[in-house]
């Protein structure tokens, strides 16, 4: 007699392993036993007839499973939103001059901070809500629209508590170090000090999964960004890096060294931190709706970046200011179209390297033996269809740890 498995999905199954383009199986077969993955391949080498194999079986003729989607870049618990001052971008103002008028980030920081945790809580809802029925079973989410201590830690908790409203896992990451609250621009040195204090606060209280910080010109210089990097390091605290998107500077190379989990945007990295990524096992983070939606004509080097061998990943940064995006498919058309990603490459960034971008690459990202059970269904029947269609999600349902939510397209 067969071991039995819980669940048998028979469909096309890009599993995003092993050398065949998208790791696809046409005429595929996925089994799951509790919240992991107990086989995967062809039909028939199934060991038996589907119906002697599993408890369940679910025949999804013409339809295609992939890995759960990873979102490994978003900013998507804040307050208030920024529709007036994209408005004032279209009359013609800048950036620079809208900031002037009290907008801008600061604007965000002070709507966060006025907003109480159940209203933060309800807001970041509905957005979660979108990217779970476009597909997404793991999402990423950092602070850094509080800039206080109280702010900080209550969106992240706002961020833990979203898990466990819908079936997605959340990766929190402290960013208190995305740009200077008013109130320290003159005493960035205490500022940094204060980011390391509630980086211990929010560590001690598990609230913390990763620590990122805005390397620019603009904001974090590559030296404030090392202070902070030691601190996680001391808490054994992986980090990432917001690098690269306006200028060249040395904070990718300090990335690298830290061994970082992320350098994201990277529009202006050079062969040499290229080269450091590729060894220190980096993974870039693509965010090409941001760039489009702030008018960024600037390309990252997607041809080095893909002959090094860096892994791409691709993320909405959903937020407020430059990116107010939940559907992943059209950040993976974007990577496309806009950055010159290949089909293949697109859904790798929002499967494999998505997962390494999280340090998760052991348990998610591909469709293994022994890995969760986190998979996206479509009405689609090729891998290829995903990154080609936008505007619409086609997603049908998901399954989080072996257990099957109907979308919203169904
Ligand atoms: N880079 C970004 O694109 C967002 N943050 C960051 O460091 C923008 C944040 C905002 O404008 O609200
Ligand atoms: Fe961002």
């Amino acid at each position: 007699m067969n071991h039995v498995f819980d669940t048998l999905w028979l469909c096309g199954i890009a599993t995003m392993a092993g050398p065949e383009p998208y790791g696809f199986i046409a005429d595929g077969a996925i089994a799951t036993e509790g919240e992991q993955i107990a086989y995967v391949g062809q039909r028939s080498t199934l060991p038996d007839e589907p119906e002697a194999c599993a408890h369940e079986i679910v025949a999804l003729p013409g339809k295609l499973l992939t890995p759960g989607f990873v979102d490994a870049h978003t900013h998507l618990v804040y307050g208030g939103n920024r529709a007036a001052e994209f408005a004032m971008r279209l009359n013609g103002k800048s950036y620079a001059e809208i900031a002037q008028a009290g907008g801008g980030i600061v604007s965000t920081v002070a709507a966060t901070r006025a907003a109480s945790e159940t209203k933060l809580l309800e807001e970041a809802a509905l957005r979660v809500a979108a990217m779970s029925s476009g597909g997404v079973t793991t999402v990423e989410i950092k602070s850094g629209y509080g800039l206080d201590r109280d702010t900080e830690l209550r969106m992240l908790r706002v961020a833990r508590a979203l898990s466990e409203r819908f079936p997605i896992d959340v990766r929190t990451t402290f960013l208190g170090a995305h740009t200077f609250p008013r109130e320290y621009v003159n005493r960035r040195d205490e500022y940094v000090a204060l980011v390391c204090e509630v980086m211990r606060e929010g560590a001690r209280e598990g609230l913390i999964d990763a620590v990122d910080a805005f390397c620019e010109e603009i904001a974090f210089s590559p030296d404030e960004v090392r202070v902070i990097f030691n601190e996680a390091r001391a808490l054994g605290i992986p980090v990432k890096l917001h690098a690269a998107q306006l200028t060249h500077n040395a904070g990718a190379r300090l990335a690298a060294e830290f061994g970082a989990l992320s350098v994201d945007h990277g529009e202006h990295l050079d062969v040499n931190d290229i080269a450091r990524l590729a060894a220190a096992g980096t993974v870039v983070v693509l965010l090409p709706t941001a760039s489009y939606f702030i008018g960024d004509t600037h390309r990252p080097p997607i041809e080095r970046l893909r002959d090094a061998g860096v892994g791409m990943a691709v993320a909405t940064d959903c937020n407020p200011g430059t990116s107010p995006l939940t559907s992943l498919l059209l950040a993976l058309n974007m990577a496309c179209i806009r950055f010159g990603l290949t089909s293949e490459e697109a859904v790798r960034g929002a499967t494999v390297h998505a997962a390494r971008a999280l340090g998760l690459g052991e348990s998610i990202g591909t469709l293994e033996k022994g890995k969760i059970a986190d998979f996206a269904l479509w009405q689609a029947e090729h891998p290829a269809e995903l990154p080609y269609s936008f505007g619409a999600s086609r997603c049908l349902g998901v399954v989080k740890r072996g257990r099957f939510f109907a979308g919203r397209n169904t």
